[in-house]
């Protein structure tokens, strides 16, 4: 990297042109999601809405941003116990599908090489337990 700034530099020179360093440089990104309980079967005073939709569960934060180029690394706590409330964090753009481990943290890293923007999931709480993942292109 540095031998090609250098090298850069050196072109400016030659040429009389300015070399304008890029605005970012690609960095790591860490974020600690939580999955959540939005509506349990356990909570007597939801049984009304556990009729109707079922369990209802989400991931805390939802939007993770980041800029093309950055490793990514998100720390993935599963609040749930197990059971019947197992959860996974795929996100099929990235060829990920990690399992998440009842009363445990799942580390998932991955180099954010596609711009775009994302949606990821619970395989089996899609798609109302999901999220987007945001890479905003690096030029
Ligand atoms: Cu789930």
């Amino acid at each position: 990297m540095r031998s090609i700034q250098l090298a850069g530099a050196a072109l400016a020179l030659v040429s009389g042109l300015a070399v304008s360093a890029p605005a970012f440089a690609a960095t790591t990104r860490t974020f600690n999601l939580q999955t959540v309980v939005w509506v349990s079967k356990e909570n007597p005073a939801q049984k009304k809405t556990v009729k109707k939709f079922g369990e209802v569960y989400g991931f805390s934060p939802s939007t993770l941003v980041v800029r093309q180029g950055d490793k990514v690394v998100i720390n993935i706590r599963n609040l749930e116990a197990g059971g019947d409330d197992g959860h996974t964090f795929t996100l099929k753009a990235y060829g990920i599908n990690q399992t998440l481990s009842p009363l445990s943290t799942d580390k998932v890293s991955f180099t954010a090489t596609k711009a775009g923007v994302f949606q990821y999931y619970c395989e089996f709480h899609k798609p109302w337990m999901s999220g987007e993942l945001v890479v905003l292109p690096s030029k």
